[in-house]
């Protein structure tokens, strides 16, 4: 029941006037504090289902911050008259009524608050900042106190992109409660293209989904749009993402014919004023599936014409189309080495027809064919260190950050550092395929501060994943970090409200791979949680070491490729899949009647050498080899001394162990919350930390029992 309709209720004159009027009225007055706390506490958390995500905007309590808050933004002027800047507009006044209680409409001048460019602000122009803004580029800005000027606060772009960025930026101060009244705050992109995968469906599914369904309504498209659609957009504008591909890599070319470019359309509209562009997963036998052509062949003129036929199209439909992702040759997807051309050939076709229109192609670095290389991590490396340099320049390279498939733990993959002519693009995975789907809490931040990091040593020290991506090291002309989403239908966006972290982590860590993870896992926590002390310490310690704890209880001490066949939720270290040894479990974990692991040192795949120097020995010695990394270059025998003193087995039985006695703790620190949080977000929480302690005990104890028939060794007591 809402306040309002109870009020009415207890107003309600014949009720109160016709038969009990004075003993009505007496136990009203007597018990109104306790109903209304009633209804206070079910409005809260009838509304606490998730879907506000960080953008919650909940009204800061009295207290000399709000004082200070309030003196600062006294006024508000946002000038421009595009859709974005009007979108700015609602987004501050509404942001600032909720959280100081201030009803700020736009004044057309002297706000306290001026948001803009120098184009559509004469207030803004005055000041000068034009050298400054260009440098910052379009999606830069600057956040700045004006002495001179009585302390205005001063958000200022060269575009309005920029200027809803730093909307959302100063808006995050106030949500974190940090300082306004002396800012200097300038900021721009390390990275070009921050863009989201879809991986989703024609039939509404999402592989690798875990959310709900596509949240692209095709059969709808383009006569209705989704409210959602905006909201998604403005999720993703608030932290600087700027594209989305909108459909799975193993692609179906439909989207290609002008029914779907409709539709398309119709979603690039909603986005454009949020600075998202829209791309496509092409599939790269459309002329044939689609065109009614013979062939695909990309050194075919017919099909280069077809292309170009087709681009154009596509521009004319949607003007500021971003281009295309590609899948091809892998996993029956198919591509230029069907008709025995190169990825180059292939990519290049595609970059020609996009290139007169400013479009891109984000060519995927996912092959793994068998004939390449017997260790499936080489083959990646080996296919397309040699092309470097073959690619026109409106291509991108994309790999995944590991040379296998988004594994709890991969050190980076090797062609990070290895390509020096082509801009090679990270791909991350934000949905938890191999972590949990949405029942696990797992932090993502920490796993993507750890791969930026490393060191590459591709061009000396200091040469780290980060500064690669960022073109620092080879000076690459365009850049790019792409997530696939984690995002779907269900009310809270994620399947597991924990789950928005990783999405916003994601937004955070593409504009700057340089990010520290603890303090990304603090900004959410605040904005999404509270400020309360006492809810962010305990929530932030659960968030960092969340990673560690699932990679202890899954794969510790660098196993990989442990999971069940074609779900990978649940454990099955040993097994066999019959359509290709290397998506067998057993394929990757090795055990025998020796050890345990990968020997991918020099006598075994000689995988180390696809790493500069010093990796390449680091890697390859057992003692230098990092522990973390152990199982993925080394076979370890079970009696192995490990660092700890332990025998190898002993350490294994123990990191499991480890990892099983974390995700308990992580359960009591989260119902220590109790009451801290809205019962409703609290209980969905609890109850996947209940799911997620019951999957660690059945990781530990199908894994070790596993091993055990090859080690032979006894369990640690009180274990299956
Ligand atoms: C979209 C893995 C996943 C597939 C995914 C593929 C890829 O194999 O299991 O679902 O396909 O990676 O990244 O292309």
């Amino acid at each position: 029941m809402s306040i309002n309709s109870a009020e009415k209720t207890f107003q309600n004159p014949t009720l109160v006037r016709a038969r009990h009027a004075l003993p009505l009225r007496n136990i009203f007055t007597n018990l109104f504090p306790f109903i209304l706390f009633l209804l206070l506490t079910c409005a809260n958390t009838q509304a606490e289902d998730g879907s506000r995500l960080w953008l919650r905007f909940d009204p800061i309590e009295n207290s000399p911050l709000l004082q200070s808050y309030r003196q600062t933004v006294t006024g508000l002027t946002v000038e421009g008259t595009s859709e974005t800047e009007k979108i700015i507009q609602t987004e501050l006044a509404s942001a600032l009524k909720n959280l100081l209680g201030q009803n700020l409409s736009n004044s057309p001048e002297g706000g306290k608050l001026i948001v803009g460019t120098p184009e559509s602000s004469a207030l803004i122009a005055r000041l000068k900042l034009d050298k400054e803004l260009k440098r910052l580029g379009p999606e830069g800005y600057v956040i700045r106190t004006l002495k001179e000027k009585n302390k205005t606060t001063v958000i200022a772009s060269q575009s309005p992109i920029g200027a809803l960025y730093g909307t959302f930026y100063f808006l995050r101060l106030l949500q974190t409660h940090q300082p306004i009244e002396d800012l200097n705050i300038v900021e721009k992109p390390k990275v070009k293209l921050r863009v989201l995968d879809h991986w989703d469906n024609l039939d509404g599914t999402i592989e690798r989904g875990y959310a709900g369904k596509t949240l692209w309504n095709w059969k709808e498209l383009p006569g209705k749009v989704d409210q959602r659609l905006k909201d998604y957009a403005r999720a993703n504008a608030s932290i600087g993402i700027n594209g989305s591909v909108l459909n799975n890599v193993n692609s179906n070319p439909i989207f290609l014919t002008e029914e779907y470019l409709h539709k398309i359309a119709a979603i690039a509209s909603v986005f454009r004023p949020y600075g998202i562009k829209v791309y496509l997963a092409a599939n790269f036998a459309a002329p044939k599936k689609i065109g009614g052509m013979t062939t695909s062949d990309p050194l075919d003129p017919q099909v280069a014409e077809w292309w170009k036929t087709k681009v154009d199209e596509i521009y004319k439909i949607i003007p500021d189309f971003g281009g295309f992702l590609v899948k091809a040759n892998s996993e029956n997807q198919s591509g230029p080495q069907d008709y025995g051309r190169t990825h180059a050939d292939g990519a290049n076709l595609l970059a020609k027809a996009l290139q007169p229109h400013g479009g891109i192609v984000m060519w995927r670095s996912f092959v793994y064919n068998a004939d390449v290389d017997p260790d499936r991590i080489n083959r990646a490396y080996k296919e397309f260190k040699p092309l470097d340099g073959k690619f026109l320049k409106n291509v991108l390279i994309q790999s995944k950050n590991g040379a296998l498939d988004f594994q709890p733990r991969e050190p980076f993959s090797p062609l990070f550092g290895a390509l020096r002519k082509t801009p090679l693009m990270a791909e991350l995975q934000v949905t938890q395929e191999y972590l949990g789907h949405s029942n696990h809490l797992v932090y993502l931040g920490t796993m993507w501060e750890e791969f930026f990091k490393s060191d590459t040593y591709s061009k000396g020290p200091y040469s780290t994943v980060a500064r690669v991506v960022e073109g620092k090291v080879f000076k690459y002309q365009i850049t790019g970090v792409a997530g696939v989403a984690n995002t779907g239908t269900d009310r809270n966006w994620t399947g597991h409200l924990f789950g928005q972290a990783n999405w916003y982590a994601f937004g955070r860590f593409a504009w700057n791979p340089e990010s520290s993870a603890k303090e990304v896992s603090e900004e959410w926590t605040r904005m999404t949680w509270g400020n309360d002390p006492q809810l962010v310490n305990p929530i932030v310690g659960m968030m960092m070491g969340s990673r560690e704890t699932y990679v202890n209880y899954v794969t510790p001490l660098g196993l990989s490729g442990v999971f069940e066949k074609d779900l990978h939720y649940a454990p099955d270290p040993g097994m066999v899949d019959p359509r290709r040894e290397d998506w067998s479990a057993a394929y990757y974990v090795r055990a025998d009647e020796k050890g345990l692991g990968f020997n991918r040192t020099l006598t075994g795949s000689r995988n180390v050498n696809q790493y500069h120097p010093p990796l390449n020995h680091r890697f390859n010695g057992f003692s230098t080899c990092p522990e973390k990394f152990l199982l993925w270059f080394h076979h370890v025998a079970w009696g192995q001394k490990m660092k700890s003193g332990k025998p190898f087995w002993e350490e294994l039985c123990s990191r499991y162990d480890q990892g099983v006695s974390e995700a308990g703790e992580c359960q009591k620190n989260w119902d220590l919350l109790k009451g801290k949080v809205d019962g409703e977000r609290f209980g969905a929480v609890a109850d996947k930390l209940k799911i997620q302690v019951e999957d660690a005990k059945k990781w530990r104890d199908k894994c070790l029992l596993y091993f055990q028939t090859f080690s032979h060794q006894p369990l640690p007591a009180g274990k299956p």
